[in-house]
């Protein structure tokens, strides 16, 4: 796989990168994105409609039940080659950065040390009500069906999955952090992500308007292309590795 020689060189010179990753990333894994159509119970649900606190309040087993189903997918999945990659370029920059606004835990299996998590974790729900977290077992229901959420230990209210729905603001940690790598970073890659939800679809724009080099990798177009330095076509998965072999392993 060709690469442009100036992308190239900005990775070489590059001390702080961060790499902002959507659905797209974890789409090699097996892992449906949000543009996939829903399957089994939900299959005449779009899954923005499910993502929100309306949703889960309207029917909680429903909404659970399509988080553990998730829960089970992810468990055995594994991380691809786009997680692996983006965990290797951690061994050639002083700073990598993973800004991420999924909420599975892929990027953590292939070794990736800084991860910013934008839209929370699957795996940390916590109470609707006194927002106390609570520990996940084993997953043992995620064959599709609908499943009442755990109750609180402390105050019997629902437990509620630990991710940001739409309404509800990011944390305020990581939304900070993210800014502020953006802000520093010398290259940003977008890696497969319609770029549609806000505000974290801010933060490459923000990146390139203070300076960084900006590119996308994604086998679609997506809102971000006037933006962008460098539109690198393809599924991440043959791309990222293929980018890291030829900016920091050439032959
Ligand atoms: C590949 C590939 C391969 C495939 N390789 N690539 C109007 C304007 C601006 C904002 C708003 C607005 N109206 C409403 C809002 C706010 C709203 C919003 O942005 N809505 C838009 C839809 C317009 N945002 C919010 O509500 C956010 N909060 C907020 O704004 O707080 C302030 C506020 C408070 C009160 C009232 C109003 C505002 C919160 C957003 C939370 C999003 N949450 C979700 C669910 C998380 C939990 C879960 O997983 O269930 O986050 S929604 C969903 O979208 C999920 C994702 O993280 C997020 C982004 O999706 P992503 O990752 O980009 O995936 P896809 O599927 O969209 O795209 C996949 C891409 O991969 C595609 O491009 C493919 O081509 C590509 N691809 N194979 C590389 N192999
Ligand atoms: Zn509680």
């Amino acid at each position: 796989m060709e690469f442009p020689r100036e992308l190239l060189t900005h990775l070489q010179a590059a001390e702080k990168v961060v790499v902002f990753t959507g659905a797209g990333a974890s789409a090699e894994s097996g892992i449906p994105t949000f543009r996939d159509a829903l399957t089994g119970l939900w299959e005449n649900f779009d899954p923005m409609a499910l993502a929100t606190p309306q949703a889960f309040d309207e029917n909680p087993p429903f909404v659970w039940g399509w988080y553990e189903w998730r829960r089970a997918l992810v468990a055995n999945c594994e991380p691809n080659p786009a997680h692996y990659a983006i965990a290797e370029m951690q061994n050639y920059l002083s700073s990598l950065v993973v800004v991420t606004q999924n909420v599975d835990d892929l990027h953590e299996r292939a070794g990736a040390k800084d991860i910013v998590r934008l839209h929370g974790s699957m795996h940390h729900p916590y109470c609707r009500d006194c927002h106390l977290p609570y520990t996940l077992g084993p997953v043992t229901r995620g064959g599709g069906e609908e499943v009442p959420p755990p109750q609180c230990p402390q105050c019997q209210g629902l437990v509620r999955p630990g991710v940001v729905w739409f309404g509800e603001s990011l944390p305020s940690d990581a939304w900070e952090r993210a800014l502020e790598e953006a802000a520093q970073c010398d290259v940003l890659l977008s890696v497969g992500t319609s770029s549609v939800v806000y505000p974290a679809a801010d933060i490459p724009r923000l990146a390139k308007e203070q300076g960084a080099c900006l590119v996308q990798v994604n086998p679609d177009e997506t809102g971000l292309e006037p933006f962008l330095d460098f539109s690198l076509q393809g599924p991440a998965g043959e791309i990222l590795p293929a980018l890291v072999e030829a900016a920091y392993e050439p032959a």
